[in-house]
């Protein structure tokens, strides 16, 4: 079920609750505030309390906020979101085959730059090569982000590492933990995946119409709550952290600095983000296997190029350029 870009009223309702900071409004003063009836008022409080929204009500004072829900709704991320344009619309669903697709119907019907798309559970996530990506409810973040970038197709990997930068950095000022990034499209902690990134293209050779970053990450998940195939090579954010963590303020994070990085990007380049993107890189300066489509080639990761290929120095001391792989350290 979508619940759509959201309305003002609403929204305005929980940006008077942040500003009171959990003292109580009296229903008096949002009344005035959203100029609606209290029946109104009223209303919207019964919807915010649907949502998982605690609030208290006491005669004369007026309504608080006493907790808010660890739910993935527009409400929840928008509620304190400091970006100009990364979330600014967004889409949240219950349940979504992928949010993948949503994202590139939205996109081609002309979405603006910083739509997100964000489900709940989705029931057919995927991964690269149609890979299936497990995405249980209620227990990660499986998002979206459209992006509208002037540059060509064949820079579009960069903004893969570009979004694997933004998001370590949001889960090590959230959580405290250090991750490591694996080229291209992976976060670690401990040696075990708990981050996957999937960037889709829609696009003419010459120009990119819109790129679709696909990201998901395994926040409060047990390791019982993962299937038994990739039990030994996932985890998530509260299995190392040892407690749970709330998605939305983490989606709220990583909009922020993904935003501040984008820009960085479009004015400046690649380069400083691959200055950075190394500060997390696990894989630099040691052996790897690299399985693409045309093979496996084993070597030496040295490194990556400025347009965020792989460099990889084989046995014969030759230098390939990898575009695409699966790593294996
Ligand atoms: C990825 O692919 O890592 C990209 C995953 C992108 C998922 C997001 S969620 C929001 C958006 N909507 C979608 O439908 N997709 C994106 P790849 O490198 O191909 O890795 C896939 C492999 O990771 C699988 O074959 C499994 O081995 C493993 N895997 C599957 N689910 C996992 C999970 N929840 N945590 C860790 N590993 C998982």
């Amino acid at each position: 079920m979508a619940h759509g870009a959201q309305s003002d009223t609403r929204k305005r309702l929980l940006e008077l609750f942040a500003e009171a900071n959990g003292e109580f409004l009296s229903g008096q003063k949002i009344s005035e505030r959203l100029g609606c009836s209290r029946a109104a008022v009223w209303k919207h409080i019964e919807e915010l309390r649907k949502e998982g929204f605690e609030l208290e009500a006491v005669r004369r004072l007026g309504y608080r906020i006493v907790s808010t829900p660890d739910k993935v709704t527009a409400n929840e991320i928008q509620l304190g979101l400091k970006t100009e344009t990364f979330g600014q619309v967004i889409y949240s669903f219950e349940d979504v085959d992928s949010t993948q697709r949503v994202a590139a119907k939205l996109a081609h019907e002309g979405a603006p730059e910083g739509t997100l798309v964000v489900a709940e559970e989705q029931k057919a996530g995927r991964g690269r090569l149609d890979r299936k990506w497990f995405s249980p409810k209620g227990t990660g973040i499986w998002m979206s982000l459209i992006l509208r970038p002037p540059i060509p197709p064949q820079q579009a990997p960069q903004l893969t590492l570009l979004a694997a930068v933004a998001i370590s950095q949001a889960i090590q000022e959230v959580t405290g933990l250090v991750p490591d990034i694996k080229w291209p499209n992976d976060i670690l902690l401990g040696g075990k995946k708990c981050v996957g990134i999937l960037t889709e293209l829609q696009a003419d050779p010459d120009r990119v119409h819109s790129v679709i970053i696909g990201i998901g990450i395994n926040v409060n998940q047990t390791s019982e709550q993962f299937p038994e195939d990739i039990r030994a090579i996932a985890t998530s954010l509260a299995i190392e952290k040892g407690k749970p963590i709330k998605r939305a303020r983490l989606i709220q994070d990583i909009l922020f600095r993904l935003e501040r990085l984008y820009r960085q990007y479009l004015t400046h380049g690649f380069r400083p983000i691959k200055l950075l993107w190394e500060g997390y890189a696990v894989s630099i300066g040691k052996p790897v296997t690299a399985r693409t489509l045309g093979g496996v080639m084993r070597g030496i990761a040295r490194g990556i190029t400025d347009d965020g290929l792989l460099i990889l120095e084989d046995e014969q001391n030759t230098i390939h350029y990898i575009h695409s792989a699966d790593i294996q350290l």
